[in-house]
């Protein structure tokens, strides 16, 4: 061979398309795979997280081997481990004489700005490739946002239809002349419904081994280690698409939106975990998705409900992170400073909506969507909880959690620290949302009817406390502006109980301790 080229591939790479594979051949190349400490502690991540993403780097190596590339793999145990991403592309260069370093831009604003020095660092030019798995081009995410003060989503999202061709029947009308069937996907939960079980794929020889290493090494991290049962590879991956086609899609639309005590699936797809890794292509399952639609086994307010998840929201999430950072990580705008409660760690609350999400993320690294933002991001909304600890929660808590997709999420859509661009108002709500949309309240050890006093639900007063002391910033807001009026017509005796139900609450609450999401 003549002098190789160097491709490391990431954790969340693992895809045969990725970019900074075009054109090479098993002939032209040394591909490097390196499991690292830094990124394995730079936050505590839920120990089924790096069991999920080591297992399926030396899978996705192995499958490479299969086809005859060379792959240099550095586990963590190996001796001479730098520990950083820098760190072995400097060694591989050595190793392997390379003539260039050719790598897919990194998810992660944290790890791009180290790729970005590579080149001073490095004896070979290095060559950054757009990560073409996204649908939208930083170029597009720009030429949309530019100009605007709020960057709805639902704009952006047309954009993507357009581009796609997706659920449109003619360049620029959608299917059933509506672009989001949102309306139609907000039914609470039926009592006896039993979706169909999603698969879990049974630990292999490699993830168990992989299970004993982090079993070892990162005793200290949050989260059971076991069951383990996320796909670790593409065929796993498309078993679990499949069956989420065959059997969750058609339900998927209706209840969306719906909790119920002991469970995080529902008719949820669970395929976040495979998509960011590389294991699934989005734009592959949207179709598939479609096909769904025109073949009659999925009506239209699901299938558009899960294709605008993904061609909206992911890649909206994805767009507005690069187009905000890095003033995303530290914004907040409402001055929210208050500590996370130890709870989110040890879910020991008698809050059983909170109580039961934080269960599920503990066992499976996993909640779903209305569980994340209504019940978990909810509380951390009215409670005022410091947006920089709760970004450290979710990004250590669930296993399709990076910093791209977290952040914007947790900053922008559940705390409203950008200042409303990515939403137009705080997704404040009582506890008459969570009654309405689950089967939480019912057992809880707190009335969700009662407004205030040591039975309320907490989230009662806090909705007024939290209004309260936000008013100079949203009163003027149109969407969320009106409630004031209601507030004012209480009265000074109903408002001070409220105040003061909401105080007693929040001074209850012991901050978490140091040490659950970063090694301080
Ligand atoms: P489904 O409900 O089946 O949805 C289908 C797919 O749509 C998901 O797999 C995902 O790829 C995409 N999707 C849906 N909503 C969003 C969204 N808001 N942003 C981006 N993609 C979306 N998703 C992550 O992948 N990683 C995260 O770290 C993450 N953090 C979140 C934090 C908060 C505060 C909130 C409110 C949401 C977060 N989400 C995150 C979005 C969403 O909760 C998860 O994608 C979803 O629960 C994953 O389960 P699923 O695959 O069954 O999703
Ligand atoms: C999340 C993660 C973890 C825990 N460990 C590794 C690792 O050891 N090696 C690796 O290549 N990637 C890991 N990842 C995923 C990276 O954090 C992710 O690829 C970058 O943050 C870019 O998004
Ligand atoms: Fe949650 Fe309040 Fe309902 Fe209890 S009563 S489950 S705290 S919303």
């Amino acid at each position: 061979m003549t002098r190789p080229v160097l491709v490391p591939i990431l954790g969340d790479q693992l895809s045969r398309n990725l970019s900074s594979l075009e054109g090479l051949s098993p002939s032209d190349a040394v591909i490097l795979m390196m499991e690292v400490w830094d990124e394995a502690t730079y936050v505590k991540h839920h120990k089924q997280k790096i069991v999920l993403i080591f297992s399926a780097m030396r899978h996705f190596a192995e499958e490479l081997r299969a086809e005859g590339w060379q792959v240099d793999y550095i586990a963590l145990g190996d001796d001479a481990n730098s520990g950083s991403f820098t760190g072995e592309v400097a060694r591989a260069c050595e190793r392997h004489d390379v003539c260039e370093v050719r790598v897919t831009e990194s998810g992660e604003w944290r790890v791009q700005q180290a790729m970005l020095e590579w080149e001073d660092r490095l004896p070979c030019p290095v060559n950054i490739c757009a990560d073409t798995r996204f649908i939208a081009t930083h170029a597009d995410f720009r030429s949309f946002a530019d100009g605007r003060k709020h960057l709805t989503m639902e704009y952006f999202y047309r954009e993507m239809r357009k581009k796609t061709g997706l659920l449109m029947r003619t360049d620029v009308k959608p299917e059933g002349d509506q672009w989001n069937l949102d309306a139609e996907n907000r039914e609470p939960p039926k009592d006896g419904m039993s979706p169909p079980p999603t698969p879990k794929f049974a630990p292999d020889d490699i993830t168990r081994e992989v299970i004993e290493l982090v079993g070892k090494r990162f005793p200290d991290h949050f989260g059971d280690l076991e069951p383990f049962g996320w796909p670790v590879t593409r065929a796993e991956a498309q078993k679990a698409a499949e069956a989420f086609f065959a059997r969750r899609l058609c339900l998927f639309g209706p209840y969306q939106d719906a909790m119920v005590h002991g469970s995080d699936d529902l008719y949820h797809s669970m395929l976040s975990t495979s998509i960011n890794i590389g294991l699934l292509d989005p734009l592959e399952l949207c179709r598939d998705a479609e096909a769904a639609y025109k073949s009659g086994s999925a009506p239209l307010n699901s299938v558009e409900g899960f294709i605008r998840q993904i061609i909206g929201w992911r890649e909206y999430v994805r767009g507005f992170y690069w187009y905000t950072m890095p003033g995303l990580a530290d914004a907040n705008e409402l001055g929210a400073h208050r500590p996370l409660p130890e709870f989110f760690w040890t879910g020991k609350t008698d809050m059983r909506c909170l109580s039961d999400c934080i269960r599920t993320t503990r066992e499976d690294a996993h909640a779903h969507h209305i569980q994340r933002l209504m019940v978990l991001g909810n509380f951390c909304l009215i409670a005022g909880i410091d947006p920089r600890q709760v970004a450290d929660w979710y990004l250590v808590v669930y296993a399709d959690a990076y910093d791209w997709v977290e952040l914007p999420n947790v900053a922008g859509m559940i705390l409203y620290a950008d200042g409303g661009r990515l939403a137009t108002k705080p997704y404040a709500a009582s506890g008459n949302y969570i009654n309405k949309m689950s089967d939480y309240c019912k057992g809880c050890r707190y009335k969700v009817s009662k407004k205030t006093g040591p039975d309320a639900c907490p989230f009662n007063p806090l909705y007024w406390h939290f209004m309260e002391a936000n008013r100079t910033r949203l009163e003027n807001n149109h969407r969320i502006g009106r409630i004031y009026a209601t507030w004012d017509r209480m009265g000074a005796d109903k408002q001070s109980e409220y105040l003061e139900s909401a105080q007693k609450f929040l001074d209850s609450l012991a901050p978490a301790r140091k040490g659950w999401a970063r090694n301080d």
